[in-house]
């Protein structure tokens, strides 16, 4: 790494102790950054590197609830609004038990890079708690979403900070955050939250939009080598927002997906994974993806498995941050995979990042591949405050547009920074670029 940077990243490591997810964030875009500072070197300058890694502002609260026998829970949230150079801060909200800061930190460091990549309005910031939601009533996740926006909601606001889904937070939750916001404040602002419902403020495409980015993205890495997704056997880890509507675009240009996961195990239907049932299992029934066995005799279960253990052309990692380590890499390397696109974030480890350029695969990392979901918030906004809503079928040509946008200017970047083919190398530098011009013209801030 450049000398400079090692000598910033000493500095994060030392004022972020035990952040070790943002740690690896940071020096996964430190190591690509080498470059720009040689071509721009009054970025270093004016410490432009030193600001983005520092948030704008971190607000840590509590949010006690009742559960449905009356006993009092507290948990912790976080919202961390990162950066704002390009627009209102902009990310998810994470419910999850292993959430603490240094997931949000992460998070939040990654979404500003995402958000500057699909060229829209929008700056970074990312929020969650260490909510469980998995059995909980409905009754009990509606009392914990209003406690905490009884913190957020003044926080929020649609040229400040607008927060939507992660994992743990989807339709439901978003519509029970919604509902305490307006009750709170007395004014309908649709544009504080993005992933309504559709009846009420929501676009059609967001709930698809991340997974269909990925395969989107996935699409443009094949077609720049002269493939296509026509006939490849994917393997989609997760079986969540991202994973479902990734399988679902997947099989609409002909691959066919043979395996998907929760946390608990994995399921691998050779014939293709019926994507209506595990709609039903996990978007209406709310249980583990096992119970998949009980309309498809002919799938297999592997209780705790592997999912990278199953040869594939194509692997989409939609579940969680390193999820998929050096070894899961060797495996898929040598099974025969020629791409894989990030649904989720950060979920290879660096090491397996460096296995799958050794071997020259088709690699999209999550801030360019995933990047789908938060543009398609954007289009949310965009109807928001022009109070009108489009079709579906324009919706989607524009989250398609997007993602062949962003595809081209992570390929062009690379080239241009002398690492051709470096998906990795294209979306960190297009994105630093933009966000740190953007600082650079509004002064020390
Ligand atoms: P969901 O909560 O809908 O689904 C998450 C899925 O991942 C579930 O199948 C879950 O299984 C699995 N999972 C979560 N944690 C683990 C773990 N520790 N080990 C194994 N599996 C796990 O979340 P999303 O689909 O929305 O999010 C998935 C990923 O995509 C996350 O990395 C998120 O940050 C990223 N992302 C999401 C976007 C969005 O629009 N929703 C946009 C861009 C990125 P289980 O139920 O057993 O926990
Ligand atoms: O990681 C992400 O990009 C998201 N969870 C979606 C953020 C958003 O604001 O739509």
């Amino acid at each position: 790494m450049d000398q400079k940077l090692d000598g910033i990243y000493q500095e994060v490591l030392h004022r972020n102790p035990g952040e070790v997810e943002f740690h690896q964030a940071v020096l996964e875009v430190f190591e690509t950054l080498g470059p720009v500072m040689a071509k721009y070197p009054h970025f270093a300058d004016i410490k432009i590197i030193q600001r983005i890694c520092e948030p704008e502002r971190q607000i840590i609260f509590r949010v006690p609830w009742q559960d449905d026998t009356g006993e009092i829970h507290i948990n912790r949230a976080f919202r961390v609004e990162f950066n704002s150079a390009l627009g209102p801060y902009k990310g998810g909200l994470r419910f999850h038990p292993s959430v603490y800061l240094g997931i949000i930190k992460f998070l939040g460091f990654e979404q500003v890079f995402k958000n500057a990549l699909t060229g829209m309005p929008i700056g970074g910031g990312k929020g969650g708690s260490d909510f469980d939601p998995k059995g909980k009533s409905d009754s009990e996740i509606m009392r914990f979403c209003q406690s905490l926006m009884t913190e957020l909601y003044r926080h929020l606001g649609e040229h400040t900070d607008v927060p939507a889904g992660d994992i743990g937070v989807g339709g439901r939750e978003i519509g029970y955050m919604f509902g305490q916001y307006k009750r709170i404040t007395n004014r309908y602002e649709s544009g504080i939250l993005t992933g309504k419902g559709l009846e009420w403020g929501g676009s059609l495409v967001r709930t698809e939009a991340t997974g269909y980015g990925a395969v989107f993205f996935t699409q443009e890495m094949l077609k720049a080598r002269g493939d296509s997704l026509e006939d490849k056997k994917v393997v989609v880890s997760g079986s969540g927002n991202v994973a479902i509507y990734a399988i679902e675009k997947a099989h609409e240009l002909g691959a066919i997906v043979i395996a998907c996961s929760d946390s608990s195990g994995i399921i691998v239907h050779e014939k293709g994974i019926d994507l209506d049932t595990v709609k039903r299992i996990k978007e209406v029934e709310r249980r583990r993806i096992s119970a998949y066995l009980e309309f498809h005799k002919d799938a297999r279960y592997v209780e705790g498995g592997n999912i990278w253990d199953i040869p594939c052309d194509v692997a989409l990692p939609c579940a969680t941050q390193n999820e998929l380590n050096g070894k899961d890499a060797r495996t898929l390397v040598k099974n025969g995979c020629i791409a894989v696109a990030e649904g989720a974030n950060m979920p290879t480890t660096p090491e397996g990042i460096q296995v799958f350029q050794d071997a020259k695969l088709a690699y999209g990392p999550g801030k360019a591949a995933n990047a789908g979901g938060v543009a398609t918030s954007a289009l949310e906004m965009q109807q928001n405050a022009s109070r009108d809503s489009w079709s579906f079928d324009y919706t989607q040509v524009r989250l398609q547009d997007i993602m062949i946008n962003i595809h081209k200017n992570c390929f062009e970047t690379a080239e241009e920074f002398g690492s051709p083919g470096n998906y990795v190398v294209g979306a960190n530098i297009n994105g630093f670029i933009r966000v740190a011009r953007a600082m650079e013209a509004m002064g020390l801030i």
